[in-house]
């Protein structure tokens, strides 16, 4: 009797992301694994903390704002939204509307993307939801007879691609219902290093829970074996990239598994988690202007340290 050969399992794009990010020298894990049902909720509870002020903020640029900024759109536009469900700020743009032609969420999560149709259909009984289930960074198609339409990217998402990234994604927006759209998008604006990092540091400690999250996640999902108390949280301000880092930052050595892969860590490595990229108003013309886009106008708060700015192709 031959004993059975095992061949390895083919890795999974999770797994496959995983283990490129922790090959490299400067450790890495993908941001985009955060949200799971978990992470999402945590994520909630980060924009409501004191410390954590770009949630709210944009909500008052909106509250102030959005009787002109739907006067200038004008009527019967067509609202897209890449990534479903920033909840009342997306209502709140509706609502602001004239006549709005209709409704297309984009998510990756087909459920999710259900039930927030399904919820959004209740609140407003007269609007075409049309949800689209893909990967809004990559290249989509919108439904049939969705032309020029209004983007709508608030909750400055942008910052957490890099910058070059950003402005494949942006001009890829471009693009979108055959090009001439309008693009609404909220950016965190650069302020002073202390009111940032305590933003990603907050005394409550769920930044830190969010964090930690991700290694939960990626211990289910693609069959790692973090030791969670192993790691502890960490967010700095990087002025050379004009970004707040966040980091798990190893408390020991230690070795992590994944999908059969072992890497060492040395005692206070870090591994970085997410960049959230701060821009100047001027920064977010020029990367506007270099993805095809140009600046209609700015809306922003007495602070100055939020903006959203209103783009057109
Ligand atoms: C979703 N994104 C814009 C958040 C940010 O501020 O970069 C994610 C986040 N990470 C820690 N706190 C919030």
């Amino acid at each position: 009797m031959t004993a059975a050969k095992h061949q390895p399992l083919p890795l999974t794009p999770m797994q496959t992301e995983v283990l490129g990010g922790l090959s490299r020298g400067d450790k890495h894990l993908p941001s985009k694994y955060f949200y799971d049902a978990a992470g999402a909720r945590l994520f909630e509870r980060i924009c409501e903390l004191p410390e954590y002020y770009p949630t709210r903020t944009e909500l008052a640029i909106l509250r102030t704002h959005l009787p002109t900024i739907s006067k200038q759109l004008g009527p019967m536009r067509w609202l897209v939204e890449p990534g479903s469900g920033s909840g009342l700020k997306t209502r709140l743009l509706l609502e602001a509307l004239d006549q709005p032609a209709g409704y297309v969420p984009i998510d990756i999560s087909d459920a999710q993307l259900k039930a927030y149709a399904q919820d959004l259909r209740q609140g407003f009984p007269h609007l075409n939801v049309r949800p689209l289930s893909a990967d809004f960074t990559a290249d989509l198609q919108l439904p049939e007879g969705v032309k020029k339409p209004v983007i709508w990217f608030p909750g400055s998402t942008l910052g957490n691609f890099r910058p070059a990234d950003a402005q494949a994604f942006l001009r890829r927006l471009s693009r979108w219902g055959g090009g001439a759209g309008e693009l609404l998008l909220g950016v965190d604006l650069v302020k002073p290093v202390e009111v940032l990092e305590a933003a990603y540091n907050d005394t409550a400690g769920v930044t830190a829970r969010f964090n930690l999250n991700l290694l939960r996640h990626l211990n289910h999902a693609a069959g790692c074996d973090f030791d969670l108390s192993q790691f502890r949280h960490e967010a700095r301000w990087n002025p050379q990239i004009g970004a707040i880092q966040m980091f798990l930052i190893s408390l020991g050595e230690q070795t992590v598994h994944v999908a059969g892969h072992a890497f060492a860590l040395a005692s206070q490595e870090a591994i970085c988690t997410e960049y959230s990229h701060k821009y100047t108003p001027t920064q977010v013309e020029q990367l506007a202007h270099a993805s095809g886009w140009s600046l209609r106008n700015m809306y922003s708060d007495p602070k100055n340290w939020f903006g959203v700015f209103h783009l057109e192709c």
